[in-house]
């Protein structure tokens, strides 16, 4: 009996496809998928291991944090800063990028990551993930400096999410598609599950947290009343609402089934020009999402074009089946 390919195997076979490989990032994505087993590992204890529930702090966002969240960046930051593959990190949970400590070498690479991802679900037992970003650092071997993170996404060499809902998961992308891995408790190694994911041009699904619809602008209001008129309406076909609130189960979704994701601008605050942040959120979320045939904009632009001007900045996002970004996009140019 065959355990079939574990990720180690897989990562490693990849690498091979760049020439002049040195390892170095083979080695980085490893060391960061075992963070991701012990995230889960966290998760699916919960109540049992005392992890649930508030850490009484807020982050740069002026987000409450979970022990959870804390857990998780905590469980990120020691997996990956004795490495020497990193010249930085940056968390959604700290206002300013993480140094490497000074007796460790500094490496050629930028981790971004939200460590623990739809923080409104982690205590109710819904699913929740860890969004990761890899970028190269300007200056290899030396400390990255905040300005060395503010790259377009088309420059992420590798982007991906750990899924801890009915099984933990790890969907990643280097540039050659969007693979998928499932951990085998057992063993403890995440195998080979899902190949090459498509997403289909066209979808009758649709995510998006409806109870903000007031305070949306003129082009995504056309669009979801017209997928909600349904068969009677324009699209002439009924369209069905799926919304867990966590990106990473949203985007998953869509991965393994197709579907568009909205979260749109609004109104509500003008100094948010959306909720997802660029960085950690928007940009390897758009990453996976083309590589797996989709698109994603933010109604204006393409996310992945987007040069970013802070490490925390937010940006409208909206991914998923091609025909259908296209649609949206094509409702914000009339
Ligand atoms: P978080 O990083 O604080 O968890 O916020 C991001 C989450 C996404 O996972 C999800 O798509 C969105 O926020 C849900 O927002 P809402 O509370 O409007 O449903
Ligand atoms: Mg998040």
């Amino acid at each position: 009996m065959h355990i079939g390919t574990t990720l180690s195997q897989f990562i490693i076979e990849e690498t091979r496809l760049y020439p002049g490989s040195t390892g170095d990032f083979a080695g980085l994505l490893n060391d960061l998928t075992t963070a991701c087993k012990f995230i889960g590992a966290q998760v699916y204890r919960g109540g049992l291991a005392g992890v649930l529930g508030s850490a009484g702090t807020d982050n740069v966002q002026g987000e409450t944090q979970k022990k959870l969240d804390l857990i998780s960046n905590e469980a990120i930051l020691k997996s990956m800063d004795w490495t020497g593959h990193l010249a930085g990190m940056v968390s959604e949970e700290m206002d300013n990028p993480y140094p490497i400590p000074h007796s460790i070498p500094r490496g050629k690479y930028l981790l971004l990551f939200d460590p623990l991802d739809g923080s409104s679900n982690i205590d109710v037992g819904i699913s929740v993930g860890t969004i990761f970003s890899i970028l190269k650092a300007p200056i290899a071997g030396r400390d990255a400096e905040p300005a060395d993170f503010l790259q377009p996404g088309v420059e992420q060499v590798c982007a991906g999410y750990a899924l801890y809902g009915s099984c933990n998961m790890l969907i990643y992308s280097t540039g050659y598609g969007v693979n998928g891995f499932t951990l085998e408790p057992s063993i403890g190694e995440y195998i080979l599950t899902h190949t090459q994911m498509r997403i289909p041009d066209d979808t009758s699904e649709y995510a998006i947290n409806m109870s903000n619809q007031r305070h949306w602008q003129e082009p995504v209001q056309r669009y979801i009343n017209e997928l909600n008129a349904g068969k009677d309406g324009p699209r002439k076909r009924d369209f069905n609402m799926r919304w867990v609130g966590s990106m990473v189960a949203d985007v998953h979704r869509i991965l393994c089934r197709g579907g568009i994701f909205l979260y749109p601008f609004d109104l509500r605050d003008p100094q948010k020009p959306g909720k997802l942040r660029l960085l950690y959120e928007a940009n390897p979320m758009s990453y996976l999402i083309e590589q797996a045939g989709g698109a994603a904009s933010t109604g204006t632009r393409r996310i992945l074009d987007i040069e970013p001007t802070s490490l925390h900045q937010r940006v409208p996002v909206i991914l998923g089946a091609r025909n259908e970004v296209e649609r949206v996009v094509a409702y914000h140019r009339d």
